[in-house]
């Protein structure tokens, strides 16, 4: 296995120079403590920015920088100047995709100028880090302002082991496609084998957005983008159970515990802490808790919220003016409702040492978490750790969001939906009277939880993915016709004399298209296709779904035979058309109402009618509709199919009823069966050119388009490499 490189906006050191002093400090955040074990052990680096910008740092400076980061910290940096900070950091970061993907569109921002640089500041990441990994290397690329450098680095290192993991939402599609650039993002995640989110919502929403978008299907989480796969999956991510769990023990804890006693006394404890944020909800949670002085006067001068509120983001103008309305409203709460003895909020507008929040957890009775959107939200998890169960007596109540990832993994606290002030001011007055037996009996069970799925567990659940859907890639890629194996399928052409190529068109020498007149074969299929039959050693068959009359307008003028609406018609070189076996049709006039009323209920699909078959095309309604519809259609016309003898054949973004007995399969054997041929050549990209690839003998070359599960042999990456390929078996290129 190779090393581990964590790629993340920051890193997990900040540094501060002053004159010749440079200073490094680590931080202790969560990502940090759950992934160090793993590159530090693996002799791998962590990449990100420290945390100063590098338009006054000479390089003497930095080279001191360096040599600090590396030796002391396993770290590299990523050199980034004022400028980039404010367009790519502040800008598109924190203008566009944080409210965006918060579901803030108030609050976003689209500008060309921006993206431009979150492109090249990508581009800075991806220059930075690539040197240093080498192609059998795990690259684990950390969060929103990096979602570009996945496919970045793939086109680079395309054997690396990729992941991606998102901290914040993933919003919906109908959010999503708001994006001017939501094509590119898309890309640009997709570049990883494994990109993992918090919930399965977000996983649902990504998949949609991809579907809607891209047009990828996938299959239980594994897109395929046709020539490469990428699993997509939800790892919750946890906390460092065990030292937020005994923090409570340290002496500078207890210190901090006593001084906060020695203030308040035995008043009840509000704590909410978090950063200032427009998506924490902290207005909200303010109007919430006036509320609930109005309506339960008993609890005053008996409840405190201590409210501590971590600047952040400052430059950004939403987060300056949202810092004065919470100042106001904090001002007006307690004007209104202190006394001379009691401040009912207390507020503290910085971050506080470790020590001082451990305290707060612990001395709270309550926590407040009502973010009204946030990808985790790990500070519910951190006060459900430190609170002291093994004591009989109060053990605390967590008051969570709807809104947050975290409410997902924590069913036993008190939910409450943010944007509904009542409720959390009655949630609020419940909480406060909860009997000791049911906070106990809330919480006990989400402590077992957050234990057994620690930071850990979480990181190393992430990496077992990520190794094990490379196994499954590696299986697929052994079979991609490249290098020596395509060298020895050339020598083989070549020393051969009686060939068979048996290619299927759309899909595999074609793209696929919307418009059936672009369909029509282009230039350069025609002169393969041309080069393959001006060889007297060589036998062309054409092998489509398309009809008889189709196939001659396009391809009559060449010397091959031809397999047309999947095996149901065959003609042979310089032949008539043939129907493989006699077929009836009339099954039809059954079936075509039942097709035609799906039709009618699904935007977008159409009813093709061919001379044997029935075709629902889908791809162009809206996905999530199209498969329901699509399985209500199969189960509609399951019972009459078996009856008639029919069979539902799925394709691309359609369904075909037609007769059993027609595949291409059967009617490839009508080719093979014909002559003893000493070099066999079948190309396909779908479900239906499957059958053809069963029934080749056994020292054929079948060979799949795209990198999908397939009875193929080999694979090839699309219609392009394709293209390439024949172009180059034939001599075509030189
Ligand atoms: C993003 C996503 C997701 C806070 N104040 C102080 C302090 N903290 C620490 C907490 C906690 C962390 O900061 C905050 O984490 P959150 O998860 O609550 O929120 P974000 O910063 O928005 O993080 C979020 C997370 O990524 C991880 O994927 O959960 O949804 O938005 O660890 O303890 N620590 C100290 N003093 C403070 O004043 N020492």
């Amino acid at each position: 296995m190779g090393r581990l490189f964590i790629i993340s906006n920051r890193l997990p050191v900040t540094l501060t120079v002053e004159g010749d002093d440079i200073s490094a400090k680590a931080s202790s955040g969560g990502l940090a403590t759950g992934l160090s074990s793993f590159y530090k052990d693996a002799g791998g680096l962590w990449f990100g920015w420290p945390g100063i910008s590098y338009d006054n740092i000479d390089p003497g400076t930095g080279r001191k920088i360096e040599k600090l980061l590396r030796e002391e910290h396993q770290c590299g940096s990523v050199k980034l100047t004022e400028e980039e900070l404010q367009k790519f950091y502040y800008g598109f970061s924190n203008k566009t995709i944080w409210p965006l993907f918060h579901y803030f569109t108030n609050h976003t921002v689209f500008d060309n100028d921006l993206w431009e640089a979150y492109k090249r500041v990508n581009q800075k990441f991806c220059d930075t880090v690539v040197g240093e990994i080498k192609d059998d290397d795990i690259v684990w690329v950390n969060d929103y302002q990096l979602m570009l450098l996945p496919n970045m680095l793939r086109q680079k290192l395309p054997n690396a082991s990729i992941g991606y993991f998102h901290h914040i939402p993933f919003p919906s599609f109908e959010l999503f496609r708001l994006m001017p650039w939501r094509r590119e993002i898309l890309e640009g995640l997709l570049g990883a084998d494994l990109v993992g989110f918090h919930t399965y919502d977000y996983v649902r929403h990504f998949l949609s957005s991809v579907r809607r978008i891209l047009g990828y299907e996938n299959i239980l989480g594994t897109v395929s983008s046709g020539y490469r796969t990428t699993k997509v999956d939800a790892f919750p991510m946890g906390i460092d159970y065990e030292k937020f769990s005994k923090a409570t023990r340290l002496p500078e804890v207890r210190e901090e515990i006593d001084k906060l006693w020695r203030q308040i006394g035995d008043r009840k404890i509000v704590v909410s802490i978090d950063r200032l944020d427009y998506t924490k909800g902290i207005k909200d949670r303010l109007e919430a808790f006036h509320i609930f002085l109005h309506r339960y006067p008993e609890y005053k001068e008996k409840v405190t919220l201590i409210m501590v509120t971590v600047p952040s983001r400052s430059q950004v103008p939403s987060y300056s003016e949202l810092k004065s309305e919470i100042d106001e409203l904090v001002g007006k709460i307690n004007g209104e409702h202190g006394t001379l003895g009691w401040m009912p909020i207390w507020y503290h507008f910085h971050s506080v040492p470790f020590p001082m929040l451990i305290a707060l957890y612990s001395f709270a009775d309550i926590a407040l978490v009502t973010p009204l959107r946030d990808g985790m939200n790990l500070v519910a998890k951190e006060f459900v750790a430190t609170r002291p169960t093994e004591r009989d007596g109060n053990v605390g109540v967590l008051i969570i969001s709807e809104m947050a990832g975290a409410e997902k993994e924590m069913g036993e606290a008190v939910m409450v939906n943010p944007f509904d002030h009542d409720d959390v001011a009655d949630s609020l007055a419940m909480a406060l009277k909860m009997p000791a037996e049911e906070q106990r009996r809330r919480i006990l069970p989400m402590q077992k939880r957050l234990q057994r799925y620690d930071i850990t567990k979480w990181a190393g659940d992430f990496l077992d993915s990520l190794d094990e859907i490379k196994s499954q890639q590696n299986r697929l890629y052994s079979k991609k016709l490249s290098g020596r194996l395509r060298q020895d399928m050339f020598e083989r052409y070549h020393k051969s004399d009686k060939r068979l190529f048996l290619l299927d068109y759309d899909g595999s020498l074609k793209h696929l298209v919307d418009e059936p007149m672009e369909a029509k074969p282009d230039d350069e299929v025609l002169e393969i296709l041309s080069t393959i039959t001006a060889d007297e050693k060589n036998e062309l068959v054409i092998v489509s779904g398309r009809d008889s009359e189709t196939l001659e307008e396009w391809f009559g003028h060449l010397n091959s035979g031809m397999i047309a609406n999947h095996g149901a018609w065959i003609k042979h070189k310089g032949q008539e058309w043939e129907m493989l076996e006699p077929l009836d049709n009339i099954w039809m006039k059954n079936i075509r109402p039942i097709m035609q009323l799906y039709v009618d209920r699904t935007p977008g699909a159409q009813l093709e009618e061919k001379e044997f078959s029935l075709v629902f095309h889908y791809r162009r309604a809206v996905p999530e509709m199209a498969q329901v519809r699509v399985s209500e259609l199969k189960d509609d016309l399951r019972a009459m199919t078996t009856s008639l003898n029919l069979g539902i054949l799925e394709g691309s973004k359609v369904i075909e009823i037609k007769n059993t007995n027609i595949n291409k399969g059967n009617s490839a054997l009508r080719f093979i069966s014909k002559a003893e041929w000493d070099f066999v050549m079948a190309i396909g990209d779908d479900w239906t050119d499957e059958d053809m690839f069963m029934v080749l003998p056994g020292n054929s070359y079948s060979i799949k388009v795209g990198l999908v599960p397939s009875n193929a042999k080999y694979h090839l990456d699309d219609v392009d490499a394709v293209r390439e390929f024949l172009k180059s078996l034939l001599g075509l290129n030189r």
